[in-house]
Parts: structure tokens; sequence; C-alpha cells
């Protein structure tokens, strides 16, 4: 069989947000790498996805140099608001924690890095197919695809296994090798964007007897905004219109009152998961990003905890090849864990507490109920939950 052989020090599975940074941090530090994702460059770049950003993750960008349109189109946000049944509570982030937050779109991101990695000459393979991980038990790796009929192999020093959730990377690992914790929660999240201006200058987190409801936003012109639903629901079952009418009853007519509605310009329907890989590493495979670990997106971690696994990776390698020095790498999987599993308990608590389950009975409505009473009567609790919000997961 005829195959087409390419060499590099890095291959990268996946052209997400964990792929195409762990890339441009390499290339900063001299070290090569190919990317190779299953989906096209306008596939990836049209998907919607996380908006918010903790300012490690900012910083990192910044590092990587590619904040110069982030710093320039995103909004630095000093707070959000929870309304619990009408009842409206600012949590003051900025105040309670001298931090702020990055509001700025996962799909620009991705547009910035895959822009930077082409000037800079990044192999980088857009839908290839059959992307297969061999060998990443023994020092010389490979990935083997296929691209417009022909078999491609490529050798490599390491293997980054950043193809998000149903990625082919996870499934390369033995099953005594990896131990999987998940849980799946029984609705999803129908999002729409529009370009209106938001409703509010902040992000409004609701908690409705009709269900969770969140008014986000891209732009000053852009809005993002999510609705709770049942998991069987699909894009068609709601027509913009029955979107508005529902956005209003659960944000009440006080906060509804100056909202902008329009033509959706994209509607998508997200499942909610919890879900945690141990450990990330198997031979020289490395999981980062979703393809290790999901959080639900009520707490807005997902791509922060993607950028922080990267982080911790790129050191991992540069030490690796700069000074030959294996303990970074050896100690990968449990430096990311650690920060993963805070977030998986943030994500899950805010989750917990802001949605309508269809297993709660009574008690655990008035838990819900006495968990936002505590927010708005103690400023530690308050304070707790924004330290959890701004994150302290680049902080080290
Ligand atoms: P991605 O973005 O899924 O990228 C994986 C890439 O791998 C490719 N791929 C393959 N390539 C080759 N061979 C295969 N067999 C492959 N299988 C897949 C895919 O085409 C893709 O290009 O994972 P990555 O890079 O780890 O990034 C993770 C983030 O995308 C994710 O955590 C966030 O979007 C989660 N998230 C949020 N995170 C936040 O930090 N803040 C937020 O505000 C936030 N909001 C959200 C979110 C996720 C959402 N959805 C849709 C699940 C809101 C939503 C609605
Ligand atoms: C978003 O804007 O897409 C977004 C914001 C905050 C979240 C989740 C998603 O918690």
């Amino acid at each position: 069989m005829n195959v087409k052989a390419k060499k590099t020090q890095v291959c990268i599975v996946g052209a997400g947000p964990s792929g195409l940074l762990l890339s441009q941090l390499l290339h900063n530090n001299g070290i090569d790498s190919i990317i190779i994702d299953n989906q096209s460059r306008e596939h990836i770049e049209g998907r919607i996805r996380a908006g918010v950003l903790e300012w490690g993750a900012v910083t990192v960008l910044e590092e990587a140099g590619v904040s110069e349109r982030m710093y320039r189109e995103g909004l630095a946000h000093g707070g959000f608001e929870i309304v619990f049944d009408g009842e409206r509570r600012r949590i003051d982030i900025q105040t309670l924690t001298g931090k702020q937050i990055m509001v700025y779109g996962q799909t620009e991101i991705t547009f910035d890095l895959i822009e930077n990695r082409l000037a800079q000459g990044c192999d980088i393979v857009f839908s290839a197919e059959e992307v297969q991980p061999l060998d990443v038990q023994s020092d010389q790796p490979r990935v083997r695809y296929r691209t417009n009929g022909e078999d491609v192999e490529i050798a490599c020093d390491f293997i980054a296994g950043c193809d998000g959730f149903h990625g082919v990377s996870r499934k390369t690992f033995p099953a005594d090798k990896i131990k999987c914790f998940e849980r799946v929660y029984p609705f999803g999240w129908m999002g729409i964007l529009v370009d209106k201006p938001p409703v509010s200058d902040e992000l409004i987190y609701v908690h409705h007897p009709r269900g969770f409801a969140l008014c986000s936003m891209r732009s000053q012109t852009r809005s993002r905004y999510y609705l709770q639903c049942p998991l069987s629901d699909t894009p068609d079952d709601w027509p913009d219109q029955r979107f508005w009418d529902e956005l209003i009853q659960r944000l009440g007519p006080d906060i509804a009152q100056p909202l902008q509605t329009g033509d959706s310009i994209e509607k998508s329907i997200a499942p909610l998961r919890s879900f945690v890989a141990e450990p990330m590493r198997y031979g020289r495979l490395f999981l980062a990003g979703d393809a290790a670990h999901i959080v639900p997106p009520t707490g807005a971690k997902g791509l922060n905890l993607a950028i922080s696994d990267v982080k911790i990776l790129s050191r991992a390698l540069i030490e690796h090849f700069h000074n030959s020095d294996d303990s970074f790498i050896e100690g990968y999987s449990d430096a990311c864990l650690k920060r993963i599993w805070k977030a998986e308990r943030f994500s899950w608590a805010m989750s917990l507490m802001l949605h309508q389950l269809p297993e709660y009975s009574g008690f655990e409505q008035r838990m819900q109920r006495a968990e936002f009473d505590n927010l708005v009567e103690s400023e530690t609790a308050s304070r707790a939950l924004a330290e959890g919000y701004v994150g302290s997961l680049l902080d080290t």
C-alpha cells in the first residue's frame, strides 16, 4: 500500500481551541507540530460555542500572541446576575474577588488561532478521514489518516489528543488503563444567536418554574440566549417566536422589557453532561480539553479548562524538548485533574441550583431556594460563588 510519510515533533489531533492553542504555544517555543481535524475549516469556524473567559485564560492567549482582537472587541465584565423566581441578585465579581471575566466568543478565538497558525506556515489538515493514533506506548508513535483518497502517516515524538468528547484519542486507551466518571443531565440547552443588542450589560442566569434561562452576548450588537429544554427537542421544535415568547415568560416583565427580539442567525441544542477521564496520558498520547472532560455549560468552565490543560501540556513538552526533563510529562495528568475536579464541582453545583430537574421533589426545590437565599444574605457565600466563577484555573 502506498502511504505518504510526514514527520513532526508533536502531532495534534483536533483543530478546536485546545489543539490550535497548543500548536501556537509550542511554535512560540520552537517546537514543530502538525494539526489534523476531521472537519472542514468552514465547519470549525462556524461552530458557536463558549462565550466567557476567565482572566487567567485571557492572559494565556496574550502570552500566545493571539490577543490583539480579543482586547479590542471583547467585553470585560465585573459582575453577573442571578434571578431566582423573579428575585434579582447581582454578583459583583470585581469587588468580591478583584478579578473580571472577558466575554469573547470561542468562535472568534478559533478564527484568530487558525489565521495565525496558517500565516506562520503550520500544516493544518482539514477534513481528514479515518484518523488513528498508533503505537502510542512506543518511543515512535504515529498518526495515520486519509485525505483526498491518499493514506498519510505522520511519525512524531508525541501525540496530543485534542479531539473533543467524541474524538478518537480517548478511545485509543485500553479499557483497563482509563476510568471514566459521568453524570448525564436529563435536559439540554436550546441556544439562539441574534444580531440585536443584549438585554442587559451583564450576563443573567435565571431560575424559573418553567426552566432555566441565560442571557449572554457576543458583542454590543450580538446576543446569545439559552433556554433549558427537554433532551428530545430539536431546533425545529423552536421557531423563533416560540423561543422569544418562552424567554420573556422566564425573564419576567421587568427584565424582558428592554429585550430586542429578531430573526435568529444560529440555533442549536446542547445536552448537559459532567464527565472526567482519568488519567489523561497513556504512553506518548496526551488528552487535553473536551477529549478528557466535559462540564455542563452553566459555570462557563469548559473552554477555560481546555486552555489550562494546554498551558500545562505545553510546559511539559517544552521541558522535554529543551531541558530533557520528563518530570512535567509524568506529572501532567495529576496537575490537570486537580483543577478539573474543582471546576466539575463548581459547574455541577451551579447547574443543580438553577435548573428544573424532573426528579426533584418539593424538598430539593426548597434546597435550591435556600441556596439562593444564602447567596443574598451571606457575603461569604456570594464571594465563594464569585471565586468559582472567575476561577483560579491558571494561577500556579
Ligand atoms: P472541541 O472544540 O470539541 O474541538 C475538538 C476538535 O476535534 C475534532 N475532531 C477530530 N479530529 C480528528 N479526528 C477525529 N476523530 C475527531 N473528532 C473530533 C473536531 O472537529 C474539533 O475541531 O474541543 P476543545 O478544543 O477541547 O475545546 C473545548 C471547548 O470547545 C468546550 O469546552 C467549550 O465550548 C464549552 N463551553 C463553554 N466553555 C467555557 O469555558 N465558557 C463558556 O461560556 C462555554 N459555553 C460551552 C458553552 C459549550 C457549549 N456546547 C455547545 C457544548 C456553551 C455551549 C452551548
Ligand atoms: C455563552 O455566551 O455561550 C455562555 C455564557 C455563559 C455560560 C455558558 C455559555 O455559562
